[in-house]
């Protein structure tokens, strides 16, 4: 039996996958409310396929519960966070959970990390840990990081088809970790060491970070000297090997906002591009909020109740608001003493800001300047209710002739 630990955004369909394809599974997480949902037959967070998944899961027999498992294998999906100061892994959360499967894990069983943990975690960290309780790792206990990799908004398709790397300490656990994930995983799956898999992870989205930071700073240098950064981007990646990404509003998210700071606050005297990019997408809801305040005073608005800011989210279709552009932007905004704008987001149903709007038409009708921070599907089909509006398009979703873009 599997007993998945934290049952977020990751550790929830991984649990689901693995029941739906023949593995007994026990979900546990501390969360007594999240686990009541669960129980009471509702997922937690809105994903294309993941209620299908659920229900499959369900009747496939996968239990969750706030109780730690007597069991053989144990899969850790818990959070990462950063210390904003030191921008240090702050592995909290990571230690809590071992610490808890130590207590009751007979000899012999898998610990198998999924939260992304910078370079040398695990080694600085959860080996300690484990240690601590008497256990010694390779003989008791048996050590494995396997991270993911999936994009919210398309969960269900990625988990089963990316591939994914597994690090542990011998390659016969790997391969034996490698086969559990083969239940479901279609991809490839690469065995290696521990704090390889740690990087490769780290790096991906680091990889990511720095390429959405090149297209920010080319937005910058564009809106500078008046040119077409969309159009530019567009003719340059004709080139075979040339593929620059969009710029936007910012980056949100728990993971490409996060990691690339891990490494950061690990080597800080050797990731100067790094560092530079975390600043340049940093930097980007403030050059918004700059556009904004121009387009108002080029077209005469000198009140900030007419100017209603489209999503929440820190991209399209999702309902997660970490670290996203938009609360950044408000942020911001506040620093600057200025009132706070409107907000609207169809995925966003408790209020989580002030001023915050639950009906589309409503945001509309009161609202003179649209700036569209997300491009969910749901503005996409309703481009004509923005016909006479002023836009601001951060998200290059609009054609239409007029719209102000970054
Ligand atoms: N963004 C841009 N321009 C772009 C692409 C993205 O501004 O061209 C923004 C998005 O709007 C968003 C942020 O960047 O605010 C991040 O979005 P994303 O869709 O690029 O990535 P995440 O954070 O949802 O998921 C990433 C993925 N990593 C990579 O693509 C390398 C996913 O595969 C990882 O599993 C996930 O991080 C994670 O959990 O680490």
């Amino acid at each position: 039996m599997v007993n998945v630990i934290g049952l977020g955004y990751i550790g929830l369909p991984t649990a689901l996958m693995f029941a739906s394809h023949g593995v007994e599974v026990v979900g546990t997480d501390y969360n007594k409310e999240l686990v009541e949902t669960l129980n009471a037959g509702k997922t937690t967070f809105e994903e294309k396929g993941l209620d299908e998944l659920f229900n499959d899961a369900v009747k496939a027999g996968i239990k969750f519960t706030t109780e730690y498992q007597i069991t053989d294998t144990y899969i850790v999906s818990v959070p990462t966070p950063y210390d904003k100061f030191s921008k240090k892994i702050d592995p909290c959360y990571v230690n809590a959970a071992v610490k808890e499967v130590m207590r009751v894990c007979p000899k012999g069983a898998t610990v198998v990390i999924e939260s992304t943990v910078s370079p040398g975690t695990i080694d600085r960290f959860v080996r300690p840990v484990i240690e601590e309780h008497g256990f010694t790792i390779g003989e008791d206990i048996n050590l494995v990081h396997a991270p993911e990799r999936i994009i919210p908004g398309n969960m269900v398709y990625e988990l089963l088809h990316n591939s994914r790397t597994i690090g542990a300490d011998s390659s016969e656990i790997g391969e034996k970790i490698k086969n559990l994930y083969s239940s479901f995983c279609l991809g490839d799956i690469v065995v290696t060491d521990i704090k390889t898999a740690e990087m490769t992870k780290v790096i991906e989205n680091t990889y990511r970070a720095v390429n959405i930071a090149f297209a920010n700073e080319l937005a910058k240098i564009c809106r500078h000297d008046d040119m077409d950064v969309y159009e530019i981007i567009r003719i340059c990646n004709m080139h075979p090997r040339v593929n620059i990404l969009n710029p936007g509003p910012g980056v949100g998210g728990h993971c490409i906002s996060v990691d690339p700071w891990f490494l950061v606050g690990d080597y800080p005297s050797l990731t100067k591009v790094i560092w530079e990019s975390m600043k340049v997408n940093d930097s980007m809801p403030e050059f918004v909020l700059e556009r904004i305040y121009n387009i108002m005073k080029e077209n005469n608005i000198t009140d900030f109740s007419k100017v209603g800011l489209y999503g929440l989210t820190y991209k399209e279709n999702v309902d997660d608001y970490r670290e996203s552009p938009t609360l950044q932007l408000l942020e911001c905004q506040e620093k600057h003493l200025a009132p706070q704008l409107k907000v609207y987001d169809p995925y966003i149903k408790k209020d989580i800001v002030h001023n915050q709007y639950h009906d589309f038409d409503k945001f509309l009708e009161d609202t003179e300047l649209v700036v569209i921070l997300v491009g969910h599907d749901e503005i996409k089909e309703n481009m004509d209710k923005l016909k006479n509006k002023i836009v601001l398009d951060t998200r290059k979703i609009c054609d239409s002739d007029g719209v102000y873009r970054l």
